[in-house]
Parts: structure tokens; C-alpha cells; sequence
């Protein structure tokens, strides 16, 4: 390797740094990777910008969380005060009360994974209240175990029919939520190679895009739909099937198929048709299509993301179901595919070289978006997939790897619940608006100032990730802050294990089952070593059509679900059921999916992302039509607001968008600078989606869609703020 040259991971994609004479850095995308993210465009430009941590920081306590200024403070003496505060709140209220969910992204990097360092540090000081379930697809987390059972649940979450197959055998793919190749780029942990994209061009399959926006597909036939309409559209394919396929699958493999059949018996194309927006005929041709070939039918994450999300999941097994093809190569169901690499991406036989855990004594737990739920309601009880949970009495909560105000519903409800705990504690290489809601800020490293391993669910290399730059002013690592506080809090030796971050490395590589691999120092040479024993040919549930029972109640795919039924939710009634869209006032139904330009909030500030923003804000894709009618043009700073509150963004009028759907994409950094003028003067759409789970079921986050009124926006344009660090006076 060239001088001077280092090699590294992120979630979207392995890269290649190098430094000029002046330390100005350059990331290129790592050689032989046929598709690799444009985001990479962000990590240089994001890594000394003035929005870096650069110092411990304690809150001012003034106006509230939120609202206050910070000051710089010593290592030693923020150390000092976060054991003590830990030691405190142990001791006064129990270990229960501490908050570790911590749920976020972090960085790529299998050994500083903040989450990782976090929860081993409060597992082994004697617990916390954890989150369970993910906001990428709770519902289908608690959904699917009832339909396919545990182990095939994980199986459609972290395996499925791969790529190639699909590729080769498949020659129909219908795709609700479409096949964003933006989302295929990105992996939990990262990949060195994009595939995703070669391997749809490659297929002979034709693409049936079901979806609000045009472009969440390419080379596609744009079905757009209603959102949250699918399960009606689901329903008349299910019907128009039952009269032209074999009924043979559904007979003999699932339970609930004759009821389901039943149930669909009225659900006409016309009938869908009302409710979708799709043309009567076209369901119908659409239904012969599915019949004549080998067909796939996948639902992305952002269909479940939503009030009711469990059911579009379960009417698309169903549909899937009544085919008849699941377990045949390149037929049958998936969930993701277009939502991030690693869906039929491959498998590795063994795991990944992961940071040991320890067991957490705490079994007080949250569904994760409950948690301003939590933080309002001490004592109060939740109900979650048939059991009915009490919230613990938060006293501190400990964010290390997350963004909440990014990532959470209705934001001015989440700072109200910040309010409560006595003690905020983040992590943090950047003033997000989680930092600014802290009362203890400490500064860390990012991935180009420490080394690590870099390798994703099924990925094909695992990655050096060697530390290029120096830390940014006092940054620390997490492990370096947590052995620190470990020794304070007295179990330093626990927490270490006597290692330091070289040795743990070291002793991940060599414990790492992967076989065989070279020694750990030629590795680190090489920059990577292509894992080895790589599979891509899975068929999802190929043993399951042979005679291998699920681990469902029935051996069976559960179309009826007995379990769930007898919890009594009418809204999740232990079958796939369809249920209109809530009641709103407003005209706009506002998508708020994953950002093209960055990683959910994740370097917002970078270049490739700052040269997305519109007007100096988000971009919010509207319909010319939509726009024409509020005498919106291209470029306008517009309004958008409903009763959660409201937002400034930049008006780009699009075709892909259909009528009466806009887009406002997540990430943008809540600037709240302005409350006269909106909650957030830079367009974050959490300021405007609702805080409620999908059902009592699975309580997962239904962040995908909000309704709004969107209006031109007159006034004076406040700056915004969101970058510029809150030290000072
Ligand atoms: N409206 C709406 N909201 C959504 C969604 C949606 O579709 N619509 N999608 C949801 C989904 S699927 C997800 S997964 C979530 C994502 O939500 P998050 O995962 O919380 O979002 P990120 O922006 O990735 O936040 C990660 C944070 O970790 C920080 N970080 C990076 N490396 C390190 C490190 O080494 N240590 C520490 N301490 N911090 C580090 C980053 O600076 C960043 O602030 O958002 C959810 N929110
Ligand atoms: N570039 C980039 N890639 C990412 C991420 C990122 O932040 N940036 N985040 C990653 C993460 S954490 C996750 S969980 C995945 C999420 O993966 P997804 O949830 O699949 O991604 P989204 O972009 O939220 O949604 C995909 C599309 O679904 C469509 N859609 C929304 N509602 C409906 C509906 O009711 N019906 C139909 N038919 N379509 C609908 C929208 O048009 C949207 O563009 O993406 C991952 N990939
Ligand atoms: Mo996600």
C-alpha cells in the first residue's frame, strides 16, 4: 500500500484515506467496490468541523434542558461527576432507574460500538432499563416470531432468498415500498462491496415499484400508491390468486389460509381500487402476472413503520402464501430488500468479532420508541406483545451512539420528557440536539482517530480501520472513558479485563471463528481479509417446503395466530386485517424516510449532504401540483405544519412525487433556534410526526408518515443555527 494511505469502514461503505502536506484528508471509496455510497463525500469535511465536541462540556442550568449554554470543564472533573452521579442514583433509587437503551446507529467498528461499551460498563456496575426492538423494523420484530416463528423470523430479518438467486430464477418482483438503491448502500456495520445494484441489473426479472415516489425504484414499473393503503392492494391480488393458482401451499402450509381466503372474499380489485388509487384493471393484470411466473414479493421496513404496521407484513406473507411459491428459488416473500444491504446479501457461518457483553441484573425493559413514554409515566403500565410492563422510576439516563432527537416521534414532546430525569449524560463527537439536552457532555473519537474492525452481517471482507487522524482536541475513546469511570466506580478490572484497545483487537481477531485467516498483523497490513466461507445462495424457506416444521405453535406459517388473537387487541386482531388510514385534517401525507444524502442525522454538516439542502434548509419534495395550488415555486421556503408543530424546508417540485404525498427525508439537525417562527427552522420532520406506537402488539416506531399543511413561507428567514456549538455565556 502506498504511503500515507489507510484503510476504513463505515455503515455505508469501506474507504481509503489519505492526508495532504497540510493534514487535509481525502476518503475514496475502497478499490473493487462495483457501487460505493456517495456519502462517503461527507466524512472528511464533517471530521474537523466547528461542530465537534471539543472538550467535557457541563450545562449551564437555566432555562431547562434544551435551551441552556455549556461550560468546558476538565477531564478529571467530569469524570468525577458522572461516577458520582451513577453512584448516587444506584444507591438512591435503584439500578433501574438508570436508562442505557441507548439505541442508535454509532459508527461502523466492532469493538468501539458505543451501545457495546455502554451496556458491558452498566452491566457490570449493576444493571440498567434497557429498550428492546429497533426502530428499523419493531413491529415485524415482535409481528413475525407469531407468524414464522423466533427462528424464522430471524431468518426473513438477517437471511432471506439472496440476490443471485432472485437474479436467476426470478421473473416478477412486486416490491411495496420499491428498491431504494440509496438504502441498499447502507449496512449495520458496514460492507466493502455494494452488490445490490449489479445484481438487479443483471436479473431478468421485471420490477413492479408499489410505492408514493418514482425513484424508489429505477428501471421499475411505478405503481404509486396511497401510503399506508397496501394491505387493500394485498388483499385484491389475494383474491384475483385464489381463482386461477393451485391452492395446494396454502392448504398444507400454513394455518388460517381458508379463513384468509374468507376473509378477502369481497376485496375486489374495485374495492382496493377506491382505497389505493391503483387502477381496478391493473390489479387484476397484475395478479395474472404473479400466477404466470416465478414471482417475488418483497415489503420494505418503512411499510411497517407506521400505525398498524404489523399488518402489511402479515397480508404480504399471506399473498405470498396463496402463490404458493414460498421456498422455491427466487419465488416466495422477503422484508427489506431495498432497505439495506445485508438483505439477501450473504451469509458467513460463524458471527462477527463483537465486544463481550456481560449479563445485565436490570430485566425492567422499554419497547425503544416508548421512551418519552417512559420518561412521563413513572410507575404507569404499557401493554407489549400480550404482556403488560410497568415504566421504572428514570432518574439517569446515559446516551452513548444514538441520536433521539433526531430519531424519536414529536420532539417537543421528547424535550418535555427530558425534562424529568435528574441526570442526562451523552456521548458525543458532535453538539447534536441530544448533546444540548445533557447536563454531562463528553467528547469523543470518531472512527478516523481510533483502530478497529470493520465487517457487516454477510459481508465479504472484514476491514481494517486504522486510526488516520489524530482525536480532535480532547476526544476520548469510549472504551478509554469507561475504563476510567469503571476504575473510579471500582470494577476497572472487570470492565478491561487488564487489556487495553490494541489487545482487545488482537484477542477479537484471534477468537473470531472465521477459518482460515491469516496472523493479526498481516492482516492489518493488508488493510482486510475477504471472509472466509461466504455463502450467497440461501432460499428462504427451501427446508420448511421440504418438511422441516417452523417453530411456530402449529410447525405452520401462522396466517392465524391463536396466540395473538387471544391478547384481545382489537387493532391486531391475530390475523392480517385491514384498517383505514386515521382521520385527519390535513391535505398532505408527508413521507419521512431515510435521507439519501447522509446517514440518518450522522454528518449532516458534510459536504454531500449540505450540497442536498435547499435554501439552506432540507429539501421537501412536493408534487407541482400540490405546489402550483399554494403558489409554491421550486426553491420557496415553505411552512409545513400540524398539531405536533411545524417546520421550514426547501420546496423541490418533483413528478416522482405523487399527488397529494410530499417528502421530507429525516437527518436535518432540529434547529429550534426560532420557536416563533417554527419547532424546527431546518427541517426536521420529527418535529411534526406523531408519538404513537403501531399497535399494543409490538409498539414499534410509526415515524415512515405524518400528515401536514404545507404553506409558503413570507416571512424573514431565520439562520440556522443548528451547527454552532452552545459554549460560551
Ligand atoms: N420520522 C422518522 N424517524 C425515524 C425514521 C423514519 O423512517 N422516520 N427511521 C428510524 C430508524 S429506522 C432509525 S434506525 C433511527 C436512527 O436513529 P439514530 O441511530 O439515533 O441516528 P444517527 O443519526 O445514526 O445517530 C447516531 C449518533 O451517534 C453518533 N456517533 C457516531 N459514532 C459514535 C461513537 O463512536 N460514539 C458515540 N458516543 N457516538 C457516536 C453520531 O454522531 C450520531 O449523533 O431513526 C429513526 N427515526
Ligand atoms: N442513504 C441511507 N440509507 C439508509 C439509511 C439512511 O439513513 N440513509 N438508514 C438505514 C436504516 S437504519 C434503515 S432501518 C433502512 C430503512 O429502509 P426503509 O424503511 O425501506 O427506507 P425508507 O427510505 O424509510 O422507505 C422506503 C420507501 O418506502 C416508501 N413508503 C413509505 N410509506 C409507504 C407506504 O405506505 N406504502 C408503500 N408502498 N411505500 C411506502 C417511501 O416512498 C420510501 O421512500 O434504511 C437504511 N439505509
Ligand atoms: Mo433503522
Amino acid at each position: 500500500m502506498a504511503s500515507r494511505e489507510w484503510t476504513g469502514s463505515s455503515h455505508w461503505g469501506a474507504f481509503r484515506v489519505s492526508k495532504d502536506g497540510t493534514g487535509g484528508l481525502t476518503v475514496t471509496p475502497r478499490p473493487g467496490d462495483p457501487d460505493p455510497a456517495p456519502l462517503l463525500g461527507n466524512i472528511a469535511s464533517a471530521q474537523r468541523h466547528r461542530a465537534r465536541v471539543a472538550r467535557p462540556a457541563i450545562r449551564r442550568r437555566s432555562a431547562g434542558r434544551g435551551y441552556d449554554s455549556y461550560e468546558e470543564v476538565p477531564w478529571d472533573d467530569a469524570l468525577d461527576l458522572v461516577a458520582a452521579a451513577l453512584r448516587r442514583t444506584r444507591e438512591r433509587h435503584g439500578d433501574n432507574a438508570i436508562f442505557g437503551g441507548s439505541y442508535g446507529w454509532a459508527s461502523a467498528g466492532r469493538f468501539h460500538h458505543a451501545q457495546s461499551q455502554l451496556h458491558r460498563f452498566l452491566a457490570l456496575g449493576g444493571g440498567f432499563t434497557r429498550s428492546r426492538n429497533t426502530y428499523s423494523f419493531g413491529a415485524s420484530e415482535v409481528v413475525l416470531p407469531h407468524i414464522v416463528g423466533k427462528r424464522g423470523a430471524a431468518r426473513v430479518l438477517w437471511q432471506g432468498t439472496d440476490w443471485p438467486v432472485i437474479a436467476a430464477h426470478t421473473d416478477l418482483i412486486v416490491a411495496f415500498g420499491g428498491l431504494r438503491r440509496d438504502t441498499t448502500r447502507v449496512t449495520p456495520g458496514g460492507r466493502a462491496t455494494h452488490t445490490v445494484a449489479r445484481e438487479l441489473a443483471s436479473a431478468k426479472a421485471r420490477v413492479v415499484s408499489v410505492s408514493p415516489l418514482r425513484d424508489d425504484s429505477s428501471d421499475a414499473e411505478w405503481w404509486p400508491i396511497r401510503p399506508g393503503t397496501d394491505v387493500a392492494l394485498m388483499f385484491a391480488l389475494a383474491h384475483e390468486l385464489a381463482g386461477q393458482v393451485d391452492l395446494d401451499f396454502l392448504r398444507r402450509f400454513t394455518v388460517g389460509g381458508d379463513r384468509f381466503l374468507a376473509s378477502v372474499r369481497d376485496c375486489t380489485p374495485a374495492w382496493a381500487s377506491e382505497i389505493c388509487g391503483v387502477p381496478a384493471q391493473a390489479i387484476a393484470d397484475l395478479a395474472r402476472r404473479m400466477a404466470a411466473g416465478r414471482t417475488f414479493i418483497t415489503v420494505s421496513w418503512s411499510l411497517q413503520r407506521a400505525v398498524n404496521g404489523e399488518q402489511p407484513l402479515w397480508a404480504g406473507i399471506a399473498l405470498a402464501a396463496v402463490l404458493g411459491q414460498i421456498g422455491l428459488p427466487g419465488g416466495g416473500f422477503g422484508h427489506g430488500y431495498g432497505s439495506t444491504g445485508n438483505t439477501g446479501g450473504g451469509r458467513l457461518p460463524y458471527g462477527l468479532p463483537t465486544f463481550p457483553q456481560a449479563q445485565n441484573p436490570v430485566t425492567d425493559f422499554i419497547p425503544v420508541a416508548k421512551i418519552a413514554d417512559l420518561l412521563l409515566h413513572p410507575g404507569e403500565t404499557f401493554e407489549y406483545d400480550g404482556g403488560t410492563h410497568t415504566y421504572p422510576d428514570t432518574k439517569l439516563v446515559y446516551w452513548a451512539g444514538g441520536n433521539p432527537f433526531h430519531h424519536h416521534q414529536d420532539l417537543t414532546r421528547l424535550r418535555r420528557a427530558f425534562q424529568r430525569p435528574e441526570t442526562v449524560i451523552v456521548h458525543e463527537p458532535f453538539w447534536t440536539a441530544t448533546a444540548r439536552h445533557a447536563d454531562i457532555v463528553l467528547p469523543v473519537t470518531t472512527t478516523l482517530e481510533r483502530d478497529d474492525l470493520g465487517i457487516g452481517h454477510g459481508d465479504t471482507h472484514l476491514i481494517a480501520m486504522q486510526a488516520a487522524d489524530a482525536p480532535y482536541e480532547s476526544a476520548r475513546d469510549e472504551y478509554d472513558i469507561f475504563a476510567a469511570l469503571a476504575d473510579r466506580l471500582g470494577y476497572a478490572e472487570q470492565f478491561t479485563q487488564g487489556r487495553t484497545s490494541e489487545q482487545w483487537l488482537r484477542h477479537l481477531y484471534e477468537r473470531w471463528r472465521a477459518e482460515p485467516k491469516k496472523p493479526f498483523d498481516e492482516f492489518w497490513a493488508d488493510g482486510e481479509l475477504e471472509a472466509p466461507g461466504r455463502r450467497d445462495d440461501t432460499v428462504l424457506f427451501a427446508d420448511f417446503r421440504a418438511g422441516a416444521p417452523l417453530d411456530t405453535p402449529s410447525g405452520l406459517i401462522e396466517l392465524f395466530s391463536s396466540t395473538v388473537a387471544a391478547f384481545n387487541y382489537e387493532e391486531c386482531p391475530g390475523y392480517p386485517a385491514y384498517a383505514a388510514a386515521p382521520l385527519t385534517p390535513y391535505e398532505i401525507t408527508l413521507i419521512c424516510n431515510q435521507p439519501g444524502s447522509r446517514l440518518h442525522s450522522q454528518l449532516d454538516m458534510g459536504d454531500f449532504s449540505q450540497a442536498a439542502k435547499r435554501s439552506g434548509r432540507e429539501p421537501v419534495r412536493m408534487n407541482p401540483a400540490d405546489a402550483a395550488a399554494r403558489n409554491i415555486a421550486d426553491g420557496d421556503v415553505v411552512r409545513l405544519h400540524n398539531e405536533q408543530g411545524s417546520v421550514l424546508a426547501g420546496a423541490v417540485l418533483s413528478d416522482d412525487c405523487a399527488p397529494g404525498v410530499a417528502q421530507l427525508s429525516t437527518g436535518a439537525w432540529w434547529d429550534s433556534s426560532a420557536p416563533s417562527v417554527a419547532t424546527c427552522v431546518h427541517g426536521n420532520p420529527n418535529a411534526l410526526t406523531r408519538d404513537i406506537g403501531t399497535s399494543r402488539l409490538a409498539q414499534g416506531c410509526t415515524g415512515q408518515v405524518t400528515w401536514v399543511d404545507i404553506d409558503r413561507f413570507d416571512g424573514p428567514v431565520p439562520p440556522v443555527r443548528a451547527y454552532d456549538p452552545p459554549i460560551g455565556s
